[in-house]
C-alpha cells in the first residue's frame, strides 16, 4: 500500500494560523534548514533482464524515432550498442574509437567524466527529405591539441589547474546500413572547455530533443543540453563561480540550440530562446539528466535532477528563462549568502538531504549522495502508481518516486513534494538497486524505448533491465487517497483561499467601521 506511508505525512499547517500560512506561502521559501529524508513507499519495482553490453560504464539508453523498436545504449568506452525490441543483439551502432574525427578520444583515463556520455537522435532521423535525416548526436569528452572552444569557463571566472573539453558532435547514419553510423561523418557542433581542479568538473550532461514536438512547431528539432558549473565540488578551493548565473555564460545551465548547420554556422540559436543566447534555464549546478513532460496546463516542461553540493539533492520543473538558484541556493538551503542572484530563484519541487558530500567513485557507506533521473512514469497494472517522477540516488542506486501532479501543485507555492523510497526486485532478491545486483555501487540510469517502456541500466555491471513502467510525462491527480493525503500544498492552497476570503472580510469590516466613525454625527 503506497497510501500507508503517505497517510503518515505530518500536516504541520493545521496548528498554524491562516495569517502565518498566507505569509509563508508568498514570502521566500529558502532557509538554513536541511530538508528531511525521503519517506518509504511500499511500491515494488520489478526488473526483467533485457540485454547485456560489452562496453564500459553505460551512460544512457534511448531509441531511434524510426518505428524500428530498437534500443541504444551509450557507454563511456565510446560505443553505442543497438538491440532489437526483444533484446536481441543488433551490433555496434557507433564506435567512436574507430572514428577518424580529428580529435583524440580519451576513454581510458581515470577522469570520471571521460569518454562518451549522452546521445540523441534528431526527430527527422527517419524522414528522408527532412534536414535532420539520419542525424545522430553525441556529447563526449575529447582531447584537442589547441584551444578551439566555443565557450571556456575561464572566460567566466572559472578557476582551476586543468582543462577538460567536451564536444557536441553530429554524425550521419550509414546510407547502406541502417544499423550503423558512418564513423567518417563526424561534424563538430559545439565545444566547451571546463576549467577545473583535479580533472573533475561538473561537465556535460544529458542531450535530448523534445519527443512530443511536431514538425512545424517551434520546439521541433531543438536540442536541449545540460551543462554543469565547471567546478569540481571541492569548496575548500577558491571557486569564483560568481558569474554562473549570467545568461551569456553557458555553464550551470540548460542550453537549447538548433544543432543543424546553417551556412558556416555549426548551429543556430532559436529565435524563441528566453535570453537571445543559447541559454534556456540558469542556476543549475550539475543537472546531469532531464526528461520532457507536460504541466497542468499542457505546456512542455523539463523535469531535471540537480546534484547538490553539500546537503541537498533536488528536482526542478524547468521553464524557459527559469533560474534555479545555484550558486546562491542548494535546494531551499541558503548555501552562500555572498552569492548574487541574477533574479528571483525558483525552489525545487522535490528535495531530500544527502548524508555525505558526493565523491566520484566513493564507496557507498549508506545515505544519499547524488540524484539521477527524473522521468514521469506510470505502472499500468497499479492504479495507485500513476504519474510518478521516478529517480534514483547514486551511488547506492536507491530508487525513489514523487507524485508529479503534486509536484506541479507545490511549484506554485514554493513548497516541496515528498520523495518515497521504493523497493527493487530482481528474481528473488529485493532491496535497492545495488542490493539486487550484488554490487558495491548501484549507479542507476533510466531510459525509454519508442513504445514508452522504461528501462533501468546499471552503469557498473553491463546489464540492461526492462520494467513494467511506462513513460507518460503527464500529471495524474490520484483518486482518491494518494494525492489528497500527500497534499501539503493542496491543504495549504485550500487554507490560503479560506484565509484570503477571511482576510478580505476583516478588511472590509474594518473599512466599514472606519467609514462609519467618520460619518458626521
Ligand atoms: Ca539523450
Amino acid at each position: 500500500m503506497i497510501s500507508r506511508c503517505l497517510a503518515e505525512m505530518p500536516h504541520p499547517q493545521t496548528k498554524t494560523t491562516w495569517l502565518a500560512i498566507v505569509a509563508m506561502s508568498f514570502c521566500a521559501t529558502y532557509s538554513q534548514a536541511n530538508p528531511p529524508q525521503p519517506g518509504e513507499s511500499s511500491y515494488t519495482l520489478e526488473l526483467e533482464p533485457f540485454a547485456r553490453h560489452t562496453g564500459t560504464n553505460a551512460m544512457e539508453l534511448t531509441y531511434a524515432p524510426d518505428g524500428s523498436g530498437r534500443v541504444f545504449v551509450s557507454t563511456q568506452s565510446g560505443q553505442v550498442f543497438a538491440y532489437g525490441p526483444d533484446g536481441s543483439d543488433r551490433g555496434v551502432f557507433l564506435d567512436m574509437t574507430q572514428a577518424n574525427a580529428g580529435f583524440r578520444f580519451d576513454h581510458e583515463s581515470r577522469f570520471p567524466f571521460r569518454g562518451l556520455m549522452y546521445v540523441a537522435f534528431h526527430p527527422d532521423y527517419a524522414i528522408s527529405d527532412a534536414p535532420g535525416f539520419g542525424r545522430f548526436y553525441t556529447g563526449h569528452q575529447v582531447e584537442l591539441s589547441e584551444d578551439e572552444s566555443d565557450f571556456d569557463s575561464k572566460e567566466f571566472g572559472g578557476l582551476g589547474d586543468s582543462d577538460k573539453r567536451f564536444l557536441i558532435a553530429e554524425w550521419r547514419a550509414d546510407a547502406d546500413n541502417p544499423d550503423r553510423i558512418d564513423p567518417a561523418s563526424y561534424r563538430r557542433v559545439m565545444l566547451l572547455n571546463f576549467r577545473t581542479y583535479a580533472n573533475n568538473p561538473h561537465a556535460l550532461g544529458e542531450i535530448a530533443f523534445n519527443p512530443d514536438a511536431q514538425p512545424g512547431e517551434a520546439d521541433y528539432g531543438k536540442l536541449y543540453i545540460a551543462v554543469g558549473d565547471s567546478h569540481n565540488g571541492d569548496y575548500g578551493k577558491p571557486t569564483n563561480l560568481a558569474r554562473v548565473q549570467q545568461p551569456d555564460n553557458p555553464f550551470a545551465k540548460i542550453l537549447r540550440i538548433d544543432p543543424l548547420a546553417s551556412g558556416i554556422q555549426p548551429y543556430t540559436i532559436p529565435d524563441d530562446n528566453p535570453f537571445g543566447t543559447e541559454v534556456y534555464a540558469t542556476g543549475l549546478r550539475d543537472a546531469q539528466w532531464f526528461s520532457f513532460a507536460k504541466d497542468l496546463e499542457g505546456e512542455t516542461v523539463l523535469v531535471a535532477c540537480d546534484i547538490g553540493a553539500l546537503l541537498v539533492e533536488e528536482i526542478n520543473i524547468i521553464r524557459p528563462g527559469g533560474n534555479y538558484g545555484w550558486d546562491r541556493f542548494e535546494g531551499t538551503l541558503d548555501f552562500d549568502t555572498d552569492r548574487q542572484l541574477l533574479d528571483s530563484a525558483r525552489p525545487p519541487v522535490v528535495q531530500y538531504g544527502h548524508a555525505i558530500p558526493a565523491r566520484i567513485g566513493a564507496k557507498p557507506e549508506g545515505g544519499m549522495t547524488a540524484i539521477m533521473g527524473g522521468l514521469v512514469v506510470s505502472d499500468p497494472d497499479h492504479p495507485a502508481f500513476q504519474g510518478q517522477i521516478l529517480f534514483g540516488d547514486l551511488p547506492r542506486g536507491t530508487l525513489m518516486h514523487a507524485n508529479y501532479h503534486h509536484a506541479l501543485t507545490v511549484e506554485k507555492t514554493g513548497r516541496q513534494s515528498t520523495p518515497y523510497i521504493l523497493t527493487v526486485k530482481l528474481g528473488e532478491k529485493t532491496g535497492n538497486f545495488a542490493d539486487v545486483l550484488g554490487t558495491e555501487r548501484g549507479d542507476v540510469r533510466l531510459g525509454v524505448d519508442e513504445s514508452g517502456a522504461v528501462y533501468i541500466v546499471s552503469k557498473q555491471t553491463q546489464t540492461i533491465f526492462k520494467t513494467a513502467l511506462v513513460y507518460t510525462g503527464k500529471p495524474v491527480k490520484s483518486e482518491p487517497s494518494i494525492h489528497q493525503r500527500e497534499s501539503i500544498g493542496g491543504t495549504t492552497g485550500l487554507v490560503i483561499v479560506v484565509g484570503g476570503i477571511a482576510l478580505l472580510l476583516i478588511v472590509m469590516l474594518l473599512l466599514a467601521m472606519m467609514g462609519a466613525k467618520r460619518k458626521p454625527v
